[in-house]
């Protein structure tokens, strides 16, 4: 599963897009890697990505974004994540929804499917994703991008994570055209085409290898 993990290909790219040269090293999750007593030391949730800055260890795809624009961005930072009090909040708000939404309504099918055998993903998930796909449709129809109307880092997170959702369950585009205009417009950036694409197609080939063995 490596450099399939959504959340960390956002970082990625916030890395790629200010320059910053990553030592990226992602734990092996079907050997538990991230629940190793070592990782948990670094982050407790045992979740990736995790963040380690000389003597500074920071966990969580969106904190780790904000911090790595605030230190190292440079002129990136005030577009990628704005100072103006709305605009930031909204990006907030988009980044949140992916963290506790969306993200977990992903997690929940991912997670059983890659670890506990599960064959399929029951109608309950499938028709919480497609809710969550309704929500994400009215924040796109709001901006050009999805939280204002240049890129910000919560179009990294959100298009990461619609990737990996759409494995799992095929977004209907006559439904909504608003997300896959804006998915179109992230999707054409070269860092989404070096990072965010490579890892979406690594964790579609994760997701079939898994469910092809659990239903042997
Ligand atoms: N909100 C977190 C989510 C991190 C997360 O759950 N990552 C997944 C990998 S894509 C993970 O570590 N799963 C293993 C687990 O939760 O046990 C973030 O943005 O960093």
């Amino acid at each position: 599963m490596l450099a399939a993990s959504p959340p960390a290909c956002a970082v990625r790219m916030v890395a790629h897009i200010i320059g910053l040269k990553l030592d990226y090293k992602e734990p092996d999750i079907t050997k538990m890697e991230h629940k190793s007593p070592e990782y948990l030391k670094l982050n407790p949730l045992g979740t990736i990505p995790v963040l380690i800055d000389d003597d500074f260890i920071l966990s969580d795809s969106h904190a780790i974004m904000i911090y790595l624009l605030s230190k190292y961005g440079g002129e990136h930072g005030e577009r990628l994540y704005p100072s103006d009090i709305r605009t930031r909040a909204v990006v907030n708000q988009v980044m949140f929804f992916d963290t506790g939404i969306l993200f977990v309504r992903i997690k929940v099918i991912a997670l059983p499917t890659i670890m506990e055998g599960m064959k399929a993903p029951t109608q309950k998930h499938l028709n919480d994703l497609e809710e969550a796909y309704g929500m994400v449709e009215a924040y796109a129809s709001r901006y050009k991008y999805i939280a204002a109307d240049h890129l910000t880092i919560a179009d990294l997170s959100l298009a990461m994570t619609m990737g990996a959702a759409q494995v799992l369950h095929k977004l209907n585009h006559k439904k909504f055209p608003n997300t896959l205009n804006w998915l179109s417009l992230v999707e054409k950036e070269p860092f989404f085409i070096q990072i965010g694409l490579p890892g979406i197609a690594k964790f579609n080939t994760a997701m079939q290898y898994y469910t092809a063995r659990n239903n042997q």
